[in-house]
């Protein structure tokens, strides 16, 4: 779907302002190799400026950065952590849902389930192999998410407790997700915005299909009503702050903005998705936990309460009701894997070690 080149170029010292970076222009033409112990040269510089001003000038036309593009240090990093706590959250975000498989009602609902679970894992690799293209390996984003180091989406520490936690998931997590990373497919990086575009064909799919197994669950029993009801009153709150903190408590928001990587702020997204939610509500029939939830004329938006951002940090700093046995099932999946890279190392050095006797 999207290609890119892992053969990233040299790094070249930093120069006299510290800012380090690759010596291959915006263009990805090839500048003059600088020794890492040579003192920076005025030429350096010069030509380090050049970079920064193409860079620059490619952020300013809505252009696209490539991998093996000049990029600033800080670009790089904020790229970094932004994909690959985005890849942990595919990865992770498996779980809650991987844990209703073998409870599905029907063999429609088990095929349709286990389809999106797998989407969620495709998720991953493609953003972990378009991170990569950063110069970090994937073996150590992993270590940084199993070494409890990296961070991943608060939403999946909370427990799937009943069969319609798995349709509000789909209706309201995947639905939050496309409103969050539509706007990435824009992102000035480009593998990252090229994984994207299928990510959020993919997303909303698993949105629709949320969308409608909650529809024939409302159509069911009361019993069943009452349960779709319970799991919406149980991931609302939880749904709106995983787009992540106020704009005023934001501090990464800036930067990602003036990078091209962030389009739409925390808040104006999660406003953006209580005015596209409320309607479907009534559809569906069931009512938001929010009673200050109303239609703001003047504003032409809905106004809602205040989210409980105490129980947003108190879950992303590890403490929520599942991170521990998330975690620990990340791990153990790791752990039982290794048997699959090794089989898959060993089969690539028995095929290169075929090809050099049939090269000889
Ligand atoms: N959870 O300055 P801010 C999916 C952190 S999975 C945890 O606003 P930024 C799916 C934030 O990282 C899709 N941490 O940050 C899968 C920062 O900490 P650091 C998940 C959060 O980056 C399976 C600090 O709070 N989506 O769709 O400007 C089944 C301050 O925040 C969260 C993505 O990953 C959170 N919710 O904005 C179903 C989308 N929010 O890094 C569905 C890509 C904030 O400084 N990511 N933090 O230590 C983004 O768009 C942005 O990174 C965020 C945060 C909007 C999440």
């Amino acid at each position: 779907m999207y290609t890119q080149a892992l053969d990233l170029p040299e790094p070249v010292s930093a120069p006299a302002n510290g800012i380090a970076g690759n010596n291959v222009s915006a263009s990805g033409a090839q500048g003059a190799a600088v020794h890492p112990l040579q003192a920076p040269s005025a030429a350096h510089a010069a030509q380090h400026a050049a970079q920064s001003a193409r860079f620059e000038a490619t952020l300013d036309a809505d252009g696209k950065i490539e991998p093996r593009d000049f990029m600033p240090d800080a670009y790089r990093k904020t790229l970094l952590r932004q994909m690959s706590q985005h890849a942990h959250s595919e990865i992770v975000g498996m779980q809650p849902e991987g844990n209703w498989i073998s409870r599905a009602p029907s063999l429609k609902r088990k095929a349709i389930l286990l389809a999106k679970v797998q989407d969620e894992g495709g998720h991953g690799l493609y953003l972990y192999s378009a991170a990569e293209t950063l110069g970090t390996s994937r073996d150590q984003m992993l270590d940084a998410l199993h070494s409890g180091k990296a961070k991943y989406s608060s939403i999946f520490n909370y427990p799937t407790l009943t069969w319609a936690d798995v349709g509000v998931i789909g209706w309201l997590v995947d639905g939050a997700a496309i409103m969050n990373q539509v706007p990435i497919c824009r992102c000035s990086y480009g593998p990252y915005a090229r994984a994207m575009i299928r990510i959020c064909k993919e997303e909303s799919f698993h949105q629709r299909q949320g969308f409608e197994s909650l529809m024939v669950q409302m159509q069911g029993t009361a019993a069943q009503r009452a349960m779709v009801q319970d799991a919406v009153n149980r991931w609302w709150w939880p749904v709106l702050a995983m787009f992540g903190p106020p704009d005023a408590d934001s501090p990464n928001s800036a930067q990602g903005k003036r990078f091209g990587i962030k389009r739409i702020s925390n808040d104006d997204l999660r406003q953006k998705f209580v005015d596209a939610t409320v309607p479907q509500t009534k559809v569906l029939g069931v009512s938001l936990p929010d009673p200050a939830l109303q239609w703001n004329a003047a504003r032409q938006c809905h106004d809602y309460g205040a989210i409980d951002w105490s129980d947003f940090w108190n879950v992303v700093n590890g403490n929520g009701p599942c991170n521990h046995e998330r975690l620990a099932t990340r791990r153990k999946a790791h752990a039982d894997g290794q048997w699959v890279r090794d089989a898959a190392l060993a089969y690539a050095a028995k095929q290169e070690q075929r090809s050099m006797k049939e090269a000889a």
